[in-house]
């Protein structure tokens, strides 16, 4: 029986520490780990509530934009004002948040995940012209290689073209993120950690200019995801189709849906959104979304035993160190007492058994070109594969949004912060859903709650010590060798961990990043 312990966790965001215990070549039992706290759930308390906007933006540099748009859509709740929203700050939220996700997405497969598929000394070889190409050559030839080396090395499988055009795609994605920033920019003011998308609507005004602006780098985003994003996803695919059933994990999946089509439910549960919200699992069954059902645990994670299954109305973020049981600073959210995956998975799987035609057609091309069923969805290249088919669904909903846009009517309508009230702000951020809870009491901020994606996805055991999605992921997967387990990698990064957001913190000055353990 050997102990791999991976820590951190690279090419991820945040602090992550993985345990598994590997017997006769399977992972018999795992552990994740979130290894930092901050708590900027309460560093918000008393505080006046339209600073949650701010504050929770500061969770992440990565998902500011869904932060504030949880927080807003929450503050808009707690405000009263949830149904009455101008069509105008419904379009520019959706815009700004569908920017984000795209450049969130070209993130995770380009510089952090595919990289585990590739390789990167096939560059060696490369007799091109590209230029970007040829240097990055030239600092192989000298042994160079990071930021792509240290790490696990893989079974590699592209051919030497294929490595190296996954290389030329690397750098081409750098330029795809900056784009999909600029368009984010466009409406939102600055990025990362937008100031437009505020309660009320949104402080920006749409143009004819910036209408134009908008669509010319979007169609270009969206000829990169339809011609170089989608391919490259089906090539690792087909190379490695073994990873469609690797990593399965809880099979049970939850959306909070993403992109208001219409304003006027203030339910956000029963919204007409682009992508659904809901439940579903292996069955594909679609089931309603009951947030009375959502519940945090604490057994296992660092925090006081008297907060463990409160909903978030009520939860609170009270540390208790080192405490016996405990052995992360991630909480334990269960949906029903269950275990949930959240994520891109979830959201086009959820959409796909409430029949979204768009969703449906999308997820059963990529099934048809694997002769595979849906089932084939949960697992390492299930959850690749929808990342980039919901960022070609959400471009491609973008041009009409951008149309719908009323330059000289409203974006924005004024409201009267209430002394005493509570709200609820559900969108789906690029890891998956995303939850604000807020409670106002005297006109400031009495307790506020963020349950975050890669809190559901990294989440420990829980008091009846269910482990966590990642934890049933990694349980059961075959290991080549146990001091290169680049399998437990693979499965990780497919859930595209946020640990940032997951324990709320930042990285304090003088975090050892570069430190591995395996034993
Ligand atoms: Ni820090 Fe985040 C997203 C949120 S969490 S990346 O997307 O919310 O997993
Ligand atoms: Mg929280």
């Amino acid at each position: 029986m050997t102990k791999i312990v991976i820590d951190p966790v690279t090419r991820i965001e945040g602090h992550l520490k993985i345990e598994a215990v590997v017997e006769n070549g399977e992972v018999k039992d795992a552990q994740s780990s979130g290894m930092l706290f901050r708590g900027i759930e309460t560093i918000l308390r008393g505080r006046d509530p339209r600073d949650a906007q701010r504050y929770t933006q500061r969770i992440c540099g990565v998902c500011p934009t869904s932060h504030s748009t949880a927080a807003t859509l929450n503050l808009d709740s707690a405000f009263g004002i949830a149904d009455k929203i101008p069509d105008n700050g419904r379009l520019m939220r959706n815009l700004i948040l569908g920017a984000a996700h795209i450049a969130d997405h070209t993130l995770h497969f380009y510089h952090l995940a595919a990289l585990d598929y590739v390789d990167v000394t096939a560059i060696a070889r490369y007799d091109g012209n590209d230029p970007t190409l040829k240097s990055v050559k030239e600092f192989a030839q000298r042994g160079e290689l990071g930021p792509f080396v240290p790490r696990y090395e893989g079974d590699y499988r592209l051919s030497t073209e294929g490595n190296i055009q996954a290389l030329a795609h690397y750098v081409k994605a750098f330029e795809m993120r900056r784009k999909a920033q600029e368009l984010a920019a466009i409406f939102g003011g600055k990025l990362p950690h937008n100031c437009t998308i505020v309660p009320g609507g949104v402080a920006e005004v749409p143009t004819v200019d910036k209408i134009a602006s908008f669509l010319w780098k979007l169609n270009e985003i969206r000829d990169f995801i339809d011609s170089v994003y989608i391919p490259d996803v089906l090539s690792v695919a087909e190379a490695y189709s073994d990873y469609f059933t690797v990593g399965a994990g809880c099979g049970q999946l939850l959306s909070y849906g993403s992109f208001d089509l219409d304003g006027s439910n203030p339910d956000l549960t029963r919204r007409q959104r682009l992508v659904q919200q809901g439940t579903t699992s292996t069955n594909l069954n679609a089931d309603a979304l009951d947030t009375s059902k959502i519940a945090e645990y604490v057994k296992h994670s660092w925090y006081d035993e008297s907060t463990s299954g409160r909903h978030p109305t009520s939860g609170e973020t009270k540390p208790h160190i080192n405490k016996n049981g405990g052995y992360s600073w991630i909480k334990a959210p269960r949906y029903d007492g269950k275990v949930f995956e959240v994520g891109p998975l979830a959201r086009m799987m959820v959409s796909y058994a409430n029949g979204n035609a768009e969703a449906k057609a999308l997820v059963d091309s990529v099934l048809e070109h694997f002769k595979a069923s849906p089932g084939a969805m949960f697992s390492v290249l299930g959850r690749h594969a929808a990342r980039a088919l919901y960022t070609k669904l959400v471009a491609d909903a973008m041009p009409a949004w951008l149309l719908q846009l009323k330059p000289g009517e409203p974006a924005y309508i004024d409201y009267e912060i209430p002394d005493e009230a509570t709200g609820m702000g559900l969108v789906d951020a690029a890891r998956g859903a995303l939850g604000h809870w807020v409670e106002v009491k005297g006109k400031r901020i009495a307790n506020y709650q963020c349950v975050v994606p890669s809190t559901w996805n990294f989440s420990p055991r829980d008091d009846n010590d269910q482990p966590g999605p990642v934890e049933q992921a990694l349980i059961g997967t075959k290991i080549k060798d146990e001091s290169n387990p680049f399998e437990i990698v693979r499965i990780v990064r497919s859930f595209d961990p946020c640990i940032a957001c997951a324990v709320h913190l930042v990285t304090p000055k003088g975090t050892d990043l570069g430190k591995y353990r395996v034993s």
